[in-house]
C-alpha cells in the first residue's frame, strides 16, 4: 500500500523510512538536517543524539546488525559526514544495511563558499553501495527507497544520500513507496548440488559460518544442514551463537586442529580473508557459499562456490539425498581437542594472579552474563581474549568491529544494542586505548537513560601494538597510556557510575553492582601489562 504525502523534505524522507521498517534515528545536531528532526518530532519518531558522529553511525550499524533491518544515521553537512566515514566503512566491510542521510550546502549558490560546502559523494562512494545527491523534495521518497533497496539487497551494505539545503527545506506532494521487495538471489542448482555432494562425501568436513548467515536469517538452515550431514561448525562475527555452545556439532577452540585436518572446508557467509588464512587450508577442498556473486573470492579457486540466498542453499544441503560418509570419528577427534582446550581455558579463567590477567575477567563475567546478554568488543588484546573466552549462547548477541577492525565502536554499538533490547544485559568489553575514542558518549547514554555496562581491561598500554613493536624492534614508541587511569571516574563525572578493581576476588561483586546499577557503569579492571595475546601475526 502506498501513501501520498504532502510535506517538507524531512517529512517525505521519514515517511519512506517508516515504510522500510526504520524505527529510530541516531544523530548529532546540525541546521542542515533540521527538517528531518522536525518530521521526527511531529510524529514521535525516536531520535537519539550523540557527541561524535562516529557513534551515530556505529549505533545505526548495531541496530542493522542485530535487527537485520536498516539502521539510520542523520549527519550534518561537511564535518558531520566526514566524522561518520569510519562508521560507514565498517558497515561496508560488515555488509550492514546502514543509511546515512547527510545535510548539504545549498545547491543554488554552490561554489560561492557556503558554510560546510563539500561534495561528500567522492568521499563516501568507495565505501557505500549507493551514494546520491537528491536535488528536489519531490524526488526524496524515490531516492530513499532506492537507497534502502540497495542496502537490503545481498550482498548488503551501507548507502548514502545527501540533500542540498533547499531540497530538504522545500515541500513536495508525492506518493511514498510501499517498502522493500527484495527478490532472493537464486543460486545455480548444479553448483549447490556439487557443494552438497562434496560435503556429504567428505571424510573430515568442517563448516565455518559467518555474519551473513545471521544477516540472511539462515541460522536454522545452517543447523539443519550441519545436523543432516553431520558436520562440525565453527563461527565468526555475527555467526557466533548460531549453534548453542552445548550443541554436539558446535566447536570453537579446536579450530586449528579442524582446519589442519579437514579434507573439505565449507565457508559460508563470510569472506576468505585474513581471519581464515585467506582461504588457504592446505590440501583441503574449499566450498565457499556466498550470498551474492560479488562475494566470490578472486584469490582462491574453490571446488564449489554457490552464490545466492543462504537459507535456500543451506536448506538444499540439509535435503541432500545422495551418498554420505560417516563423520563420527572425525567429530569425536575434534571433541577431544575441544574439551582439552576448554579445560586449559577454564584453568586460565580461574587463575588468581596479581595483577589480574584478562582471562580471569572473562571467567568472572561468564558467571554473571545471561544467555541473551549482548556483548560488544572494542579494543585490542582485551577483545581477542573476549573472543576466546566468551561463548555467545544465541545468535545476535555478539558485536565485534568486523574485518575493518576500527577502534571506537564501543559506545555507538552499545547505544544501538540498548535501543534494540531495552531489557537485556548489554556489556561493552573495552581496551583502555579504545576507551579514548567514544567514552564521551557515555554522556549521551546517561542523558537518554540507556544504561549499559562497560568493562575496561586497563593495562595502561596499546597492548596489541606495544608487544609486537617490542618484538620487532626491541623497543616501542607511541604505545603507552597513563597506567591505572580512572576511567570509572570519567563515567561518574558524566552522570554514570563505576569502580576500579585491582584484585581478582573483587571482580564478581563489582560486575553484579554494574548490572544492577541502572545507569551506565564502568568497571575499570587493572590488568597485567605484561600479558600479550598469543597470535601469529600481530599487525593490526
Ligand atoms: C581507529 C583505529 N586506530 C588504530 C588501530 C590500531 N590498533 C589496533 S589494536 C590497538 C591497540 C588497542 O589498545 P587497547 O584498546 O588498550 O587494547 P589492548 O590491546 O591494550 O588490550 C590499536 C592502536 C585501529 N585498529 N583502529
Ligand atoms: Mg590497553
Amino acid at each position: 500500500m502506498t501513501e501520498r504525502i504532502d510535506g517538507h523534505g524531512g517529512e517525505l524522507a521519514l515517511a519512506t523510512l517508516r515504510a522500510y521498517g526504520v524505527r529510530e534515528m541516531f544523530t548529532l545536531s546540525g541546521g542542515h538536517v533540521f527538517p528531518l528532526y522536525d518530521a521526527a518530532h511531529r510524529t514521535d519518531f525516536p531520535l537519539y543524539d550523540v557527541r561524535h558522529e562516529q557513534s551515530a553511525v556505529f549505533a545505526a550499524e548495531a541496530v542493522a546488525k542485530l535487527q537485520r533491518r536498516p539502521g539510520l544515521a542523520v549527519l550534518t553537512a561537511g564535518p558531520g559526514v566526514t566524522n561518520g566515514i569510519s562508521g560507514l566503512t565498517s558497515a561496508y566491510f560488515n555488509a550492514s544495511p546502514v543509511l546515512v542521510l547527510g545535510g548539504r550546502a545549498p545547491q543554488f549558490r554552490w561554489g560561492s563558499g557556503s558554510l560546510q560546502e563539500l561534495d561528500h559523494l567522492p568521499l563516501v562512494a568507495p565505501v557505500t553501495k549507493h551514494a546520491e545527491t537528491v536535488f528536489g523534495a519531490d524526488d526524496i521518497p524515490r531516492a530513499v527507497a532506492a537507497a534502502l533497496d540497495a542496502a537490503l539487497t545481498p550482498h548488503r551494505g551501507p548507502v548514502f544520500l545527501d540533500f542540498p539545503l533547499e531540497a530538504i527545506f522545500s515541500t513536495g506532494d508525492v506518493e511514498v513507496p510501499a517498502g522493500p521487495a527484495i527478490a532472493p538471489i537464486e543460486a545455480d542448482p548444479d553448483e549447490v548440488a556439487t557443494a552438497a555432494a562434496l560435503v556429504a562425501g567428505a571424510a573430515r568436513p568442517v563448516i565455518v559460518a559467518g555474519s551473513d548467515v545471521y544477516a540472511g536469517d539462515a541460522v536454522d538452515a545452517l543447523r539443519a544442514a550441519a545436523e543432516a550431514l553431520g558436520v562440525p561448525v565453527f563461527t565468526n562475527g555475527m555467526g557466533r551463537g548460531a549453534l548453542p555452545p552445548e550443541h554436539p556439532l558446535a566447536f570453537a577452540k579446536a579450530r586449528r586442529v579442524a582446519l589442519k585436518g579437514a579434507d573439505v572446508v565449507v565457508v559460508v557467509g563470510t569472506p576468505l580473508d585474513f581471519r581464515l588464512s585467506f582461504g588457504d587450508f592446505g590440501d583441503a577442498k574449499v566450498v565457499h557459499i556466498v550470498d551474492a556473486p560479488s562475494q566470490r573470492a578472486s584469490h582462491v579457486q574453490p571446488a564449489a562456490a554457490p552464490a545466492g540466498d543462504l537459507r535456500a542453499i543451506l536448506t538444499a544441503l540439509a535435503d541432500h539425498t545422495g551418498d554420505r560418509a560417516d563423520h563420527g570419528d572425525w567429530i569425536a577427534q575434534l571433541r577431544t581437542a575441544e574439551d582439552a582446550a576448554k579445560a586449559r581455558d577454564a584453568e586460565e579463567m580461574a587463575a588468581e594472579t596479581d595483577p589480574i590477567r584478562p582471562a580471569r575477567v572473562y571467567g568472572e563475567l561468564r558467571k554473571v552474563l545471561a544467555r541473551d546478554a549482548v556483548t560488544i568488543g572494542d579494543g585490542g588484546d582485551f577483545v581477542s581474549y573476549a573472543g576466546r573466552y566468551l561463548e555467545p549462547a544465541q545468535p545476535g548477541t555478539w558485536l565485534d568491529p568486523g574485518p575493518y577492525g576500527c577502534l571506537g565502536t564501543g559506545m555507538g554499538y552499545a547505544m544501538g544494542a540498548r535501543v534494540t533490547h531495552p531489557d537485556r544485559q548489554i556489556c561493552v568489553l573495552m581496551g583502555d586505548g579504545a576507551a579514548g575514542f567514544s567514552l564521551m558518549d557515555v554522556e549521551s547514554l546517561v542523558r537518554q537513560q540507556l544504561p549499559v555496562v562497560i568493562v575496561v581491561g586497563n593495562n595502561g598500554i596499546w597492548g596489541l601494538e606495544k608487544h609486537p613493536m617490542r618484538a620487532m624492534y626491541g623497543y616501542d614508541v607511541a604505545a603507552d597510556l597513563q597506567p591505572e587511569l580512572r576511567y570509572d571516574q570519567v563515567v561518574s563525572a558524566l552522570g554514570g557510575a563505576g569502580e576500579t578493581v585491582a584484585k581478582a576476588a573483587d571482580l564478581g561483586p563489582a560486575l553484579h553492582r554494574a548490572f544492577d546499577a541502572g545507569v551506565p557503569y564502568l568497571v575499570n579492571v587493572i590488568t597485567d601489562p605484561a600479558d600479550a595475546y598469543p597470535r601469529s601475526s600481530n599487525l593490526a
